[in-house]
């Protein structure tokens, strides 16, 4: 059975599902907030990641309706979160172009958050750059727009590793800067990753835009990164993605 009609009998069964990696405050240690991480839990081959099932994010149709699942997941989820007294932050979720180019997503997106009483402040939406490129950024930029202005966080993806424009940080409203983990990882030892991720701190910080670090694996990623001004860091230093339920111990079990 292929791939697409698989996916549609798994978004049929229920077996997609959010998982949640927190966003620590590299000033506080505090968690500040969560990306939803997409999940496939395949009943024969088990807990999938999206690199075993991406590309399915190429075929617009597909995409949408996972998009919609994931918003109505996330939502539902944060809306547990509040029931149960859980100061969570915020939570990221990831979004590919077809999922703009569908249209009418700035409408999906908030009657989302409405249905579920959660502000628009609570939530972003993280893209990577290959949202601005070819076909359609009119509309990207249009939604974007509209759902910065009702309050939805935008947070670019993966930054730096590709067909990065700095006007793009013009053209778009941007409220955070995700570094990508390729310049995270050999933070240490390599001076020109160094030097990159430390250019980007500064530009975020003359931009006021919010810096993130992604892949944080080892305390001395984290103090360089902090020491630098880095504002936040996400990584296997302080969780892989979890799956809903266990956000509240996370955050009660947290310092
Ligand atoms: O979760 P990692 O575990 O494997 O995620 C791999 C990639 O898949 C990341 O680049 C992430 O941005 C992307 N991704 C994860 N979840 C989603 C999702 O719900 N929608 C889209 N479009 N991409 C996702
Ligand atoms: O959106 P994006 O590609 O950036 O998604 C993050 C991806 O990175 C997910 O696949 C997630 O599981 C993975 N990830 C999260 N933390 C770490 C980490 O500390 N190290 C590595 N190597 N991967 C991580
Ligand atoms: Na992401
Ligand atoms: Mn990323």
């Amino acid at each position: 059975i292929q791939l697409y009609a698989r996916v549609r009998l798994a978004l049929k069964n229920g077996e997609f599902q959010p998982y949640y990696q927190p966003k620590v405050s590299l000033r506080s240690g505090a968690i500040v907030g969560f990306e939803a991480l997409l999940r496939w839990r395949h009943p024969r081959r088990g807990l999938l990641g999206p690199q075993e099932f991406g590309q399915v994010f190429d075929d617009a149709d597909l995409a949408g309706a996972i998009g919609e699942r994931v918003l109505e997941l996330a939502t539902r989820d944060m809306a547990a979160w509040v029931a149960q007294g859980c100061e969570f932050g915020h939570v990221a979720i990831n979004m590919s172009s077809s999922e703009f180019t569908r249209g009418g997503l700035p409408e999906r997106v908030l009657t989302a958050l409405d249905n579920s009483h959660i502000q628009p402040e609570r939530l972003a939406i993280e893209v990577t750059e290959t949202v601005f490129l070819g076909r359609g950024t009119e509309m990207v930029r249009h939604s974007l727009q509209s759902l910065n202005h009702a309050g939805v966080r935008i947070a670019l993806d993966d930054f730096g590793t590709g067909y990065a424009s700095l006007s793009h940080l013009k053209q778009f409203p941007v409220d955070r800067i995700k570094i990508d983990r390729s310049f995270v990882h050999d933070i240490e030892h390599d001076i020109d990753d160094a030097a990159i991720v430390r250019a980007v701190i500064h530009l975020g910080q003359s931009l006021g835009i919010e810096t993130v670090a992604e892949g944080v694996e080892t305390p001395a990623q984290a103090a360089y990164l902090r020491a630098n001004g880095c504002d936040l860091a996400q990584g296997f230093l302080y969780s892989k993605a979890l799956p809903a339920s266990r956000i509240p111990a996370l955050l009660r079990g947290w310092d």
